[in-house]
């Protein structure tokens, strides 16, 4: 049987999200790049995918095609329950760490998005504050939530890695393109540091599939 096909791009912080969790669980996977800046990502083929001409996009080995980086990272969990687990186990738990995720991929990276950024100015200095604002503001506000709920350990939550760490990282790495100060949030900042630091997550970094 053919290993699944993960459509990425190689700088999408939600395609690093998705390189890193199937490598974390050690799933053989396939890329298949689709360049955002040539706009691989508007041609009928992609559309196909999805809609919307956003990467990541998964084909599972069964022939299920599924979009949203999210939406694949809780499938891996449900699929591989053998697997290196992404989440803890207490549905509260769970929740904590889907709210720090999906702070990053709903109340961030959307309005980072390379679409977002060139429908709100052509200026590129304008492009780069508007980036600059929505992803401190974003950070500082999960800064509060891990100090609040003393969540934060090595990982985001606790001492295992979870879907919130596969978040965080690519969009520290995005903070720090567009010249967000990560030290004015310690946790995040140490946590990015650390996680850099892990086999799988450098691997599947972007600079790694530059092409
Ligand atoms: N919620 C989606 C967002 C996907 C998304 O915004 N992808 C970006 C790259 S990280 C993209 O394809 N952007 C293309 C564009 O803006 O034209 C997910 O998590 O997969």
């Amino acid at each position: 049987m053919s290993s699944m096909k993960l459509y990425h791009y190689w700088r999408s912080s939600c395609s690093w999200r998705v390189r890193w969790a199937l490598t974390e669980k050690q799933i053989p996977f396939e890329l298949v790049a689709v360049n955002l800046l040539k706009g691989d990502q508007f041609k009928p083929e992609h559309l196909k995918r999805n809609p919307l001409g956003f990467v990541p996009a998964l084909l599972t080995q069964e022939g299920e095609l599924i979009s949203d980086s999210m939406a694949i990272l809780e499938w891996l969990e449900e699929s591989y329950p053998n697997k290196k687990p992404l989440l803890p186990s207490s549905p509260v738990e769970k929740a904590r760490v889907r709210q720090m995720a999906y702070l990053i991929s709903s109340s961030i990276q959307p309005v980072q998005n390379l679409s977002v950024a060139k429908k709100h100015s052509v200026d590129p200095r304008e492009r780069k504050e508007w980036m600059h604002y929505w992803i401190s503001r974003g950070l500082l506000a999960l800064e509060k939530i891990m100090t609040i709920n003393h969540q934060a350990g090595t990982y985001c939550f606790g001492h295992e890695l979870t879907i919130a760490d596969m978040a965080l990282i690519p969009q520290c790495y995005n903070a720090e393109r567009f010249g967000v100060n990560l030290q004015q949030t310690p946790n995040i900042h140490r946590i990015y540091k650390t996680c850099l630091k892990l086999k799988a997550c450098q691997e599947t970094a972007p600079e790694n599939y530059q092409d």
